[in-house]
């Protein structure tokens, strides 16, 4: 397992700081140590208190990490004072490891990290000795000297601060547009990568700084490239502002371990769902409940909001003569019509994942109503502007029904001209849908 260490400062709510490293570093598979240089109290509203540690107790630290670990990329982050600057910097001095800088200035929720007459030494000291530097675009219109308005100013000031000595420079986060926010890199080489993201809709968050460098630290620790580490953290952090936690009053945190919590959450659900597909397609004549379009069986991911947050099986489960057959495995976005149905339905009831299609008949609709909460609707009221896009009718369809009972567990339509009327059978998982299955199959004999 590859080593990183970030030599920062503790963030008590663990939002940012070494808690962020730490968490970031995991994520990607990388084996994290650290060199804590100050502790704050704080939360997601204020930072209250800052204290230092002394210096000799920082260099033990780095000490200690190195003369047993050999860390294949160290980041640092807040490095509060003068002092410590000199001593991280002296530590590291002819180091021929990858070293990240996040040029931190100031906490999210506005206090100072770094000592005003500490900025000076953290340009000569740090920036010679580090081969990526991350700054925001407030630190970068700080350590530049100018401000950044647009692309080409970002430009410039990555160009003052390579000249200042740091080898690659990525300028973050600068929205020059409404709707999207670009960071600049310019590499030891001069050359000028723009790396583009649509804007995430939350005002700030806590720890996308921290985040970031670490990841780009993770990545180089990997043997990646500078751009592609750049490149792949930006991706990264983009998702973990995508889904981060209001855990305070304050600002929310962003959630670097989301993407691992997705990743397994995608593993379960196909797991589940094989499991309910293999278990409906061998009871007892269920052949005699797929419909002439076949039937598919589906199960979304918590937070769904499209076909491809939904697995199904490819190809649908067919009939043939007496049997139920899954045509192939299970894949995200292999339905349209009955992931859109789910997805209809979750707009109101978000626990209701699953769902299968069933044919319709008039014997079929009164068995379930024997059983279930049911309610429909009529394809030939639908606005006609609907009826013209893919899977928009089983939207709105479902919609409509679920304004008349939106309790139902079962939504049947009765089709229209060229369009075969359906039952869709719904539930809050795979193994909550067969079992309903199998009720109407034993009542309906
Ligand atoms: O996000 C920058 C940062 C870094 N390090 C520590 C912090 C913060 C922001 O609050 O507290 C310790």
């Amino acid at each position: 397992m590859k080593v990183a260490l970030s030599i920062a400062g503790s963030d008590s709510g663990a939002g940012a700081g070494i808690q962020a490293d730490v968490k970031t570093f995991s994520a990607l598979g990388v084996y994290g140590c650290t060199a804590i240089t100050a502790i704050t109290a704080q939360n997601t509203r204020r930072v209250s208190e800052i204290f230092e540690l002394p210096q000799s107790m920082i260099k033990a630290q780095i000490a200690s990490i190195l003369r047993d670990f050999s860390p294949s990329a160290i980041k640092i982050g807040m490095v509060y004072s003068k002092e410590t600057i000199e001593t991280v910097s002296r530590l590291l001095a002819g180091a021929k490891i990858a070293v990240v800088l996040d040029p931190i200035l100031a906490a999210g929720t506005g206090m100072s990290l770094l000592r005003e007459d500490a900025l000076d030494s953290l340009v000569s000291k740090l920036l010679p000795i580090c081969s990526l530097v991350t700054p925001n675009r407030r630190e970068a219109e700080r350590l530049a000297g100018i401000e950044i308005t647009n692309e080409d100013k970002a430009v410039e000031a990555a160009t003052r601060i390579q000249r200042k000595g740091a080898k690659n420079v990525v300028v973050k986060g600068g929205h020059f547009t409404s709707q999207e926010v670009t960071d600049i890199l310019l590499d030891s080489r001069s050359r000028i990568a723009r790396i583009t993201n649509p804007r995430v809709d939350i005002k700030e968050s806590h720890g996308s700084g921290c985040n970031f460098s670490a990841a780009a630290t993770a990545y180089l620790a990997n043997g990646v490239s500078v751009e592609e580490a750049c490149r792949m953290a930006n991706e990264y952090v983009h998702y973990a502002i995508t889904n981060a936690v209001m855990v305070g009053r304050g600002l929310p945190v962003t959630n670097p371990l989301s993407k691992i919590y997705l990743d397994a959450m995608k593993y379960r659900v196909i797991e589940e769902l094989q499991r309910s597909v293999e278990e409906v397609s061998t009871l007892t004549d269920f052949y005699s409940l797929i419909p002439e379009t076949q039937t598919n069986f589906a199960y979304a991911l918590p937070d769904a909001e499209g076909v491809s947050d939904v697995a199904a099986v490819r190809g649908r489960i067919v009939r043939i003569g007496k049997s139920a057959v899954p045509a192939s495995y299970i894949e995200f976005g292999a339905s349209k019509h009955v992931a859109s149905a789910i997805l209809a339905y979750m707009t109101i009831q978000p626990a209701i994942r699953s769902a299968i299609n069933i044919r319709h008949g008039s014997k079929l609709v009164s068995t379930c109503r024997s059983l279930f909460e049911v309610s429909s609707y009529d394809r030939e009221l639908e606005p006609a502007g609907i009826k013209r896009k893919e899977g928009a009718t089983v939207t709105w369809g479902t919609r409509a029904a679920l304004a008349k009972n939106p309790k139902a567990d079962v939504i049947y339509h009765t089709g229209d001209i060229g369009k075969e009327p359906m039952i869709n059978v719904f539930g809050r998982t795979p193994g909550d849908v067969v079992e309903k299955i199998k009720r109407i199959l034993k009542k309906y004999q």
